[in-house]
């Protein structure tokens, strides 16, 4: 299997996302539980043609955070989108939809968005479109991996 530039990158990344975590991380369970709402893009929202590799590069995750999804419902003139997770880091790295779970349909982005809270520390969630079977992930870059941490 040839991995692009670009999953290899997504590889390192997620590598190093769980090494950052110090020491001091693993014993620290009573954290402050300030839990942000992260809209998913920030500006640009969820589309195609974003590279959300970049921005979750950029984007701290911290168990609890609140991922919102927001775009709207489709139309005579805009695109469909949804939100999935991906079972694995193949499926993900291929774009294979067909184990992913669909946790927000296309119509559920419209108004203040779709709320995704991210419960799990380290735990790797594999975001993508799930549309056009496969294609805004694969060719729209609408796909990202976020790997929450614990907040002190
Ligand atoms: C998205 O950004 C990543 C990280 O810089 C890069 O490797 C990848 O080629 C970009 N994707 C596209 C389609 O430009
Ligand atoms: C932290 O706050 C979030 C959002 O208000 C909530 O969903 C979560 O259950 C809280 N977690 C704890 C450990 O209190
Ligand atoms: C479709 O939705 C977009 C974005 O909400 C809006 O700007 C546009 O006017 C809508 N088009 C139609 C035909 O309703
Ligand atoms: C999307 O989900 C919402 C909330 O569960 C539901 O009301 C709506 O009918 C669904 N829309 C489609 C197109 O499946
Ligand atoms: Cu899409």
């Amino acid at each position: 299997m040839g991995f692009t530039v670009a999953q290899s990158l997504v590889l390192i990344v997620a590598a190093a996302s769980v090494l950052t975590v110090s020491k001091a991380d693993w014993f620290d369970w009573n954290h402050k539980n300030g839990s942000q709402k992260i809209v998913v893009g920030g500006k640009e929202h969820w589309h195609f043609g974003y590279n959300y590799t970049i921005w979750a590069l950029k984007t701290p995750f911290y168990v609890d955070d609140v991922l919102v999804f927001k775009y709207d419902a489709p139309n005579a003139t805009t695109f469909p989108h949804s939100v999935y997770l991906l079972p694995d880091l193949i499926s993900f790295l291929e774009c294979d939809l067909s184990k992913a779970k669909m946790v927000a349909n296309t119509t559920q982005g419209g108004g203040d968005g779709f709320e995704f809270v991210l419960k799990d520390w380290l735990h790797p969630y594999y975001f993508a479109c799930g549309e056009h079977n496969g294609l805004h992930c694969k060719d729209g870059n609408m796909k990202f991996v976020a790997v929450p941490l614990l907040r002190h």
